[in-house]
């Protein structure tokens, strides 16, 4: 199985249905009132976090995701069907950062945990809702909101207790399968492993912890070599970590160094974590050499252990220890700082501003540019509501302020006109 951590997908929410313009016809009744029905609400997108799934594989394949839009109103008043959510399935660990704003705004850690990337948009009303008193027979409906379209970068940060990481060869693959449910390849030489492991381990209690086996690190990984360093990613929300040294090697010492100075040019914090020291392979060493290891990772103090995942040797006594600190190490606070998304629905409220262009003014504003996006330029009833709400929200009084001139032009979201003092306080 391939494994993509990385991924990019584009994500289109469903546009609103439009409202119509319809009036009632029924026997006996002589002059029908209005009766144009609503559009349905169109389709939103969410993500969701899945235990099931592992990888960000999918998106490799499929990286455009549409919603449906809402259907339009009909006569009778009848409303149009809200359009079905799409709920996107991602693994559990899964960062979402939206790629515009290139901020974060979810980190999905728990299965089930679900965010609103692209509300649908919101339908269209009928002409119905427009009667007034003076108006018994208003011309227009409006058309349904228009879709949400955003990029969103995937990021996946496995979710582990322990992180088990060490050079090619040392021995992780065979201790994970040995003490957890992971059944990853082992082999005679570097790099079997090229995808992270996760092996769920049973304490005694019944319950149990993660733990992930990443791909062997050598010297240089922070310079690409090997297979790198990014897939210590993948450790750093574990509570600690297990380096695992291979002790049938002319110098483990060595080893031990190389991989914490590339640790620590990752990241100062990972280098930071509590580390457990296991020197592996003891069946292949024999008691002098031991005694000479013991007493050049001294250094370790407690948190050093000698055992063999082959014969088992000392297996126990580790992971009673491991069982231990898992318990009353927490894990480190998420580096990932998830940020308020306002992209994902259009009910931005926000006040106006004005702003000077050339040749005249730029309104904008969440709630100002939603009413432009529902408004039909071709119909000059719904023009001449819409000036009347710019009006009552007090526009063309700050645009007056500004010293606004006859035949300026005013840009509002997608729709601009000419001002004309007299056509809109005449
Ligand atoms: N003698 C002995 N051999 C071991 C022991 N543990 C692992 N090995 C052998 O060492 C080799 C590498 O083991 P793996 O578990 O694949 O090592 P790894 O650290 O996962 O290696 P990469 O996936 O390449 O990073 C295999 O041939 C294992 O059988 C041990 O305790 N004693
Ligand atoms: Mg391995």
């Amino acid at each position: 199985m391939q494994f993509i951590d990385k991924s990019k997908i584009r994500v289109v929410s469903g546009k609103g249905g439009n409202g119509v313009v319809a009036w009632r016809r029924e026997k006996f009744v002589d002059k029908g009132g209005p009766a144009g029905g609503d559009g349905g609400d169109g389709g939103s997108i969410y993500l969701v976090a899945d235990t099931n799934m592992s990888t960000l594989m999918d998106f490799k394949h499929k990286s455009v995701y549409k919603a449906l839009p809402g259907e339009n109103g009909a006569k009778k008043n009848c409303y149009g069907a809200d359009a079905p959510d799409l709920i996107i399935k991602v693994p559990v660990g899964t960062v979402v950062k939206d790629c515009k704003s290139d901020k974060i705004i979810a980190d999905l850690t728990a299965d089930g945990q679900k965010v609103l990337v692209a509300k649908g948009g919101r339908g269209g009303r009928g002409n119905t809702h427009f009667a007034t008193a003076q108006k018994r027979a208003p011309q227009f409906c409006e058309p349904g909101e228009p879709s949400i379209e955003r990029e969103l970068f995937l990021e996946l940060k496995l979710i582990a207790d322990v992180g088990l990481l060490g050079m090619p060869n040392a021995g992780k693959s065979t201790f994970i399968s040995r003490v957890s449910s992971a059944k990853p390849k082992i082999a005679d030489y570097p790099f079997t492993t090229l995808i992270p492991n996760l092996g769920v381990v049973r304490k005694p209690s019944g319950d149990g912890f993660v733990i992930a086996d990443i791909p062997g690190l050598i010297e240089g990984a922070s310079d690409g070599i090997g297979l790198g360093h990014d897939f210590l990613r993948h450790v750093e929300r574990c509570r600690f970590l297990v380096h695992m040294i291979d002790s049938s090697v002319e110098n483990p010492m060595d080893n031990y160094k190389k991989i914490n100075i590339e640790l620590k040019k990752y990241s100062e914090k990972l280098s930071q974590l509590y580390q457990i020291v296991v020197l592996n392979k003891i069946d292949a060493i024999d008691e002098t050499r031991r005694d000479e290891l013991k007493k050049q990772f001294k250094i370790c103090g407690k948190n050093l252990f000698f055992i063999s995942a082959v014969t088992g040797e000392n297996v126990d006594s580790l992971l009673d220890f491991i069982t231990e600190k898992v318990d009353t190490i927490e894990a480190p606070v998420t580096e990932v700082v998830v940020e308020e998304d306002t992209e994902a629905s259009n009910n931005d409220d926000s006040a106006f501003e004005v702003s000077k262009i050339k040749d005249g003014y730029f309104i904008s504003g969440g709630k100002i540019n939603r009413l432009a996006s529902v408004t039909d330029t071709k119909n000059s009833e719904q023009v001449i509501r819409f000036q009347n709400i710019l009006k009552s929200m007090g526009v063309f009084d700050k645009l007056k302020k500004l010293g606004v001139k006859d035949g300026d032009t005013v840009v509002v979201g997608n729709l601009e006109f000419e001002y004309y003092a007299d056509e809109f306080y005449g």
